[in-house]
């Protein structure tokens, strides 16, 4: 998928090639592609959503939400969302089924700062969290867990309210600028949206609610229908597995989460997708492999789009 402003899977992108890459679709697709200030991480880097239509001009469709890069090292996390927006944009006749009567806002990536720091930080590859400072008994630590700060049964299981830990949920809900972005995105598209998807790596999971409690949401068979329509497609394609479940009940119990508070919020649908791993710490996977991997995860999420658009 090379030429001319085209997406490149050869190599991960800084933030700003991020940002430039949706600003170039909006100006190259104006009746289809819109780009939106949603909001400031809290260093100050640009939060941009994309919206992809048919460009038939009907407002009020119904959305899909799908963000990537809550956590800084999960590099192929943004790297997939960015290939499911050259799909949708670039290969648009192929993809019209999946934008006739929906519009897909996308936030590519949550957490700016983590990211641009796990990229260009000392010893920083393997951070996860945000970037806000926390002092506490004299020692600053940087940064809340942004999955474990929704406020939806906030720090209750498989949280800490120790700002040195890896899962941090943050002095109080919602006490990092970027959550409250997602949030108020939530909030905003909520009454049309149909399914809401959020990307992590890694491990080969499609993981819906609950995360807070071992108890399964109300229409647990729907969702659990959608992930594994997501699941068996990779399987059939790539042959790689994916394990499907609520997210205590097949990973561990952890509150807080996005896709808990998206299905609180009323996404019906709200999914996990935890992609694969590779290189010497999963999170890693070599730029040989960009490819292979974005392309599986486009499989897997048309799949679960269109089941969820028949359903
Ligand atoms: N895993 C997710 C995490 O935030 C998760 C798993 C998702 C648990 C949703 C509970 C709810 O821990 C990664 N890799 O971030
Ligand atoms: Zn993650």
């Amino acid at each position: 998928i090379t030429g001319k402003g085209r997406l490149s899977t050869e190599r991960y992108y800084t933030h700003e090639e991020i940002i430039n890459y949706i600003d170039d679709l909006a100006q190259r697709f104006p009746s289809r592609v819109f780009v939106k200030t949603v909001g400031w991480s809290y260093e100050k880097r640009v939060l941009k959503t994309i919206t992809i239509t048919n460009g038939d001009g009907k407002a009020n469709k119904k959305v899909i939400f799908m963000d990537g890069g809550f956590h800084a090292r999960e590099w192929i996390s943004p790297a997939a969302v960015l290939y499911v927006i050259d799909q949708l944009v670039e290969q648009f006749e192929e993809n019209a089924h999946l934008l006739k009567d929906y519009d897909w806002v996308i936030l590519p990536l949550v957490n700016a700062d983590g990211y641009e720091h796990s990229q260009t930080g000392t010893l920083a590859r393997m951070w996860r969290k945000t970037r806000q400072p926390y002092t506490y008994g004299g020692q600053t630590c940087y940064g809340a867990d942004p999955n474990r700060n929704f406020d939806f049964h906030w720090n209750e299981e498989g949280a800490s309210s120790n700002p040195c830990a890896d899962t941090y949920a943050g002095p109080t809900a919602f006490s990092e600028p970027e959550t409250i972005t997602v949030r108020d995105l939530m909030h905003s598209l909520a009454d049309r949206g149909i399914m809401y998807l959020t990307i992590h790596s890694y491990g080969n999971y499609l993981l819906y609610p609950w995360g807070w409690t071992s108890d399964l949401p109300e229409n647990w068979e729907d969702l659990d229908a959608v992930a594994r329509t997501g699941a068996e497609a990779i399987q059939n394609a790539t042959g790689t597995e994916y394990t499907y479940g609520s997210s205590t009940n097949v990973l561990y119990i952890a509150a807080g989460a996005s896709d808990d508070y998206g299905y609180y919020a009323g996404f019906n649908v709200s999914i996990t997708m935890e992609l694969t791993g590779a290189g010497s710490i999963g999170f890693n996977p070599p730029v040989t492999r960009i490819d292979e991997f974005v392309t599986e995860t486009w499989i897997g999420i048309r799949a679960m789009a269109e089941k969820v658009i028949e359903m």
